[in-house]
């Protein structure tokens, strides 16, 4: 098509784009990847990526003819770090032709880059006379600024408008760029609209709650130094009515993510530093950007409790399965985990709930994507970044429920429609996902302790090996099986016989350059050695490096 190649040529400044990328230069023979969670790394590595993303993001606003959203965080990472993401139209993950040309042009060396542009162009026949919009947001990282700024040069040099949000949590722009894309419907494209929206739909729910004693109405967050204690402190007065916050970790002192936030406390299995708990207090912990939560707290004998995505996917499945059913709705409601989800808690929501449970590959995107197969689907990694799902079709279906039927059906299907104003359905989000939570329990009548004792999770273990080239592990059934090397999974079968209720499984990670070795057992001595003698077969059959595997000291 030479006619196309004309106009691409004609359409794009290229004297332009040349000058500007030659100020935001690629070191020479740096080569990133745009994994599950966009691009991540050394935040002084990122300045070219950066402004590659905003040309990337004006062309594919281009081709979608909708707004695109450029998120500037590394979410749980240290604070030294950075990372970028695009959020295409319906808040969704980037689609993943595009995240090959992501790839393409970020890896591209200077004089290659205009080449792999048009390339881009090409393929995905972008009518480059289209206009476009990018929307922007960035955490609370010290280089976050500028390198939003380097996107801002980016959509500029390709005629592209924007409007810079500053400040925001990544659920928050998610909800921005669907909001622009769905003309207001959703709600306002603005923080204000988030809050009211958000806000509203709480106080409705929480209204009809009997029992909202002083047990109810205090929580106490730990936001990981980061932008989630902003977001928090702005929105604290639009619910205070049904909820009052105490925050802490909120950036004034402390380092992000360090010591702190969902992620710290998930692996480490312990509270954050800079919290002080007391017995049978609700506590919960953000990540860096918020969109993780996990609840946690002490018992009476000090004992640290923690309730993770599972048992928040239990909570609120449960709890709309029994709305449904009030209503007498029959909508097929089914709950999505990867291969990370504790065993109890599959047991529990098939045998228990009787809820179908469906297991997909690690990230979001894949756990998204499956829970929209369902009329209402409740997704959540065990580390406590997820949401509930719930079709247009079943949204509508409610609304008029909630206006036809009779009081009792009519209260749950009122309850049932703020739930679905609540969930922010364009992405995980831990900010509604806490409020959603908190309202649950006071409706219920339920403490965090009874909360907790719906099942007991089985002790478990994560560890990492480092090899040579963990591309060397392939695998299926969502991750549970290894299918390369050859030999890797029958030593991990062998080794899962000996433990009582074990199960192992090795996977290359998404995000790290590690193998990630999982292994649970019916105690914590059974899991860690469990762990430990998988990793050293990861380690002599996938080309282990480094020193061997030690044994877990706890
Ligand atoms: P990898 O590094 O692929 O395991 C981690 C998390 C994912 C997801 C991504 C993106 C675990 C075991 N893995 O992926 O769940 O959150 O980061 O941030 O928690
Ligand atoms: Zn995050």
């Amino acid at each position: 098509m030479p006619e196309t190649i004309f106009l691409n040529f004609v359409d794009m400044d290229l004297g332009a784009i040349t000058k500007y990328s030659a100020l935001h230069a690629k070191p020479n023979g740096l080569i990133l990847q745009y994994g599950t969670a966009g691009f991540r790394t050394k935040a002084e590595h990122l300045d070219h990526v950066m402004f590659r993303m905003g040309l990337l993001a004006v062309l594919r606003s281009k081709q979608t003819k909708s707004t695109i959203g450029v998120m500037v965080t590394a979410s749980h990472n240290p604070e030294e770090d950075n990372g970028v993401k695009l959020v295409d139209p319906l808040g969704e993950m980037l689609a993943p032709s595009w995240e090959e040309h992501a790839t393409c042009l970020a890896n591209a060396e200077e004089q290659d880059m205009q080449r792999v542009l048009i390339d881009i162009s090409e393929k995905e026949a972008v009518n480059l006379q289209q206009d476009a919009f990018v929307v922007i947001g960035r955490d609370t990282r010290p280089s976050s600024e500028k390198l939003s700024q380097s996107v801002i040069d980016g959509v500029t040099v390709l005629g592209g408008q924007f409007h810079d949000y500053g400040l925001l949590t990544t659920p928050q722009l998610h909800y921005m760029v669907y909001c622009r894309n769905t003309g207001g419907r959703y709600g306002k494209a603005t923080i204000e609209g988030y809050y009211q929206k958000l806000s509203k739909a709480f106080v409705e729910l929480t209204k009809q709650a009997s029992c909202s004693g002083d047990e109810y109405r205090s929580l106490k967050v730990d936001c990981a130094n980061g932008i989630g204690a902003l977001k928090l402190r702005e929105m604290e007065h639009y619910f205070s009515q049904g909820l009052s916050v105490q925050l802490f970790n909120d950036g004034s002192k402390g380092k992000l993510n360090h010591l702190c936030g969902a992620d710290f406390v998930k692996s480490h299995q312990k509270p954050p530093q800079g919290m002080e708990i007391k017995s049978n207090e609700r506590c919960c912990s953000f990540d860096g950007d918020a969109d993780r939560i996990v609840y946690y707290y002490h018992d009476a004998d000090g004992h640290f409790h923690l309730i993770d995505g599972d048992k928040i996917a239990t909570l609120i499945s449960s709890f709309l399965k029994e709305l449904l059913v009030e209503i007498g709705e029959s909508l097929n409601i089914g709950v999505v985990q990867t291969a990370y989800a504790n065993g109890s808690s599959t047991r529990y929501l098939e045998e228990v709930m009787k809820v179908p449970v469906y297991c997909t590959k690690t990230g979001v995107k894949h756990l998204h994507h499956k829970a929209q197969e369902f009329d209402i689907g409740v997704y959540f990694e065990a580390n406590g970044h997820g949401t509930a799902l719930f079709s247009t079709a079943v949204e509508m279906k409610i609304k008029q429920s909630a206006e036809q039927l009779e009081d009792k059906k009519r209260k749950a299907a009122k309850m049932l429609e703020n739930i679905i104003d609540l969930f922010n359905q364009a992405a995980g989000d831990a900010i509604s996902d806490m409020l959603v939570i908190e309202a649950i329990l006071a409706l219920k009548g339920l403490t965090v302790q009874q909360w907790d004792a719906l099942y007991t999770d089985l002790p478990n273990r994560q560890l990492k090996v480092q090899v040579a080239d963990r591309r060397v592990i392939s695998t299926t059934n969502a991750e549970r099986q290894a299918v390369t090397p050859p030999g890797l999974q029958e030593a991990i079968n062998d080794l899962v016989k000996k433990y009582k209720l074990s199960r192992a499984f090795v996977r290359p990670s998404g995000t790290e350059d590690v193998v990630r070795v999982y292994a649970e057992a019916d105690s914590q001595e059974s899991a860690d050695h469990l762990a430990h003698e998988v990793s050293l077969a990861v380690f002599q059959l996938a080309g282990g490096i480094g020193e061997r595997p030690q044994p877990v000291t706890s």
